[in-house]
């Protein structure tokens, strides 16, 4: 996939065309939070020679170029960066504070391939909110970026654009909102900033987990694991930093699928680990913002899928391939009982080329009555 010469058809011409869109619907943002995606066909033929300009950059802040070679840091959360349990606990207030941060970061370490990520605390996806039910949430937002406004909507939230619009702060700016978690389940937040997909695509995703009275019932393992696109302007592969393609982005059509933000996210350094027996549970979100994941453990089968992050109504079980929509969320449960690597996939599988893949590594003594090479014994 590193290179694809019979897809070298230029995407410049149509990116140059529609940057100019991408900055006119950009910047009313600071004014009007709501994302704005209507196209006018004469925006649409205006045309820009810069391909780096699709971003409002101020002129003290030095962009690097299409495929320099950049110092970046590690974006990717862990997926066993989990908050902990709710628990057996009465209603409280939980103070939430989360900061917006634009950095270089390693998209793709094999290929030295970095990209500037927007997050939420530095990490994609952000950190994962959990509270109880009836819990009043305080929650604020720091911009320390330098780019751009951001804000954030939380599909827990039952409130105007789930707190977008009370929560946009320009680039230095701090802004406070308050909401109350009144129906349990797992949901996505993300920045709804005008471009939202564009936010979101670049790293501005997680989930809020409201668990019921009591809690959810103890597992011996548990991880986080949000699903994303990556829309870069040159194709997969491409060294050093790479632009975002917003003409990629409009056609849905993304260079880089990745688990936990980049490739490499959920494998390697970041796999999952549990033993043969344990319970293990994975809050799995789809940040998007673009395209559903048919989330699928290969060798293996959840015993129980709750979908849509739904908490009342009773989970499936027994089930192979769940699908998740983008803006949406799951819980996927299963017991291995057999040692060896599973591979968590996208079951649309050719999205494993284009670096999404993830390892739960299970360790414990073999299992010949499940499993084994060779004839029935
Ligand atoms: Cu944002």
């Amino acid at each position: 996939m590193h290179s694809r010469p019979g897809l070298t058809f230029s995407y410049a011409s149509c990116t140059a065309t529609i940057l100019i869109l991408v900055t006119s619907l950009s910047a009313p943002a600071q004014d009007s939070p709501g994302m704005d995606m209507s196209a006018s066909s004469h925006q649409m033929q205006q045309s820009q020679t810069p391909a780096d300009s699709n971003l409002p950059v101020p002129q003290d802040f030095q962009m690097p170029a299409q495929g320099e070679l950049v110092d970046a840091v590690d974006i990717g959360r862990d997926p066993s960066d989990v908050a902990p349990p709710v628990g057996d606990r009465p209603p409280q207030l939980v103070k939430v504070e989360l900061t917006a941060e634009e950095l270089e970061g390693k998209l793709d370490p094999a290929t030295k391939t970095t990209y500037q990520y927007w997050t939420f605390n530095g990490k994609v996806p952000g950190p994962m909110i959990r509270v109880r039910q009836g819990d009043t949430v305080e929650l604020t937002l720091k911009n320390q970026g330098h780019l751009v406004a951001h804000s954030i909507d939380l599909h827990a939230v039952l409130g105007p654009g789930g707190g977008m619009g009370v929560s946009e702060a320009k680039q230095g700016e701090t802004r406070t909102f308050t909401f109350k978690a009144t129906l349990p389940g797992v949901y996505v937040y993300h920045c709804g900033t005008n471009l939202a997909p564009q936010h979101i695509s670049n790293g501005m995703y997680g989930l809020v987990v409201v668990e019921p009275p009591g809690g959810l019932p103890r597992v011996d393992r548990e991880f986080y694991v949000m699903q994303g696109e990556i829309y870069t302007a040159e194709d997969m592969g491409g060294e050093g930093h790479q632009k975002m393609s917003l003409a990629k982005l409009l056609s849905e059509k993304p260079e880089y699928f990745v688990f936990n933000g980049f490739v490499g996210g959920a494998s390697g350094e970041h796999a999952m680990h549990a033993k043969t027996g344990e319970n293990v549970r994975i809050f799995f979100g789809v940040g998007g913002p673009n395209i559903i994941s048919s989330p699928h453990i290969i060798g293996e089968i959840l015993d129980r899928v709750y979908p849509e992050g739904s908490f009342t109504s009773p989970p499936l079980t027994n089930v192979q391939t769940s699908v998740v929509p983008p803006g949406g969320a799951t819980v996927l449960e299963l017991t291995p009982h057999v040692p060896g690597t599973f591979r968590l996939v996208d079951h649309a599988l050719i999205r494993v080329a284009r670096g999404l893949v993830g390892d739960l590594v299970v360790t414990g003594p073999a299992n010949p009555e499940l499993f084994h090479a060779g004839p029935a014994q």
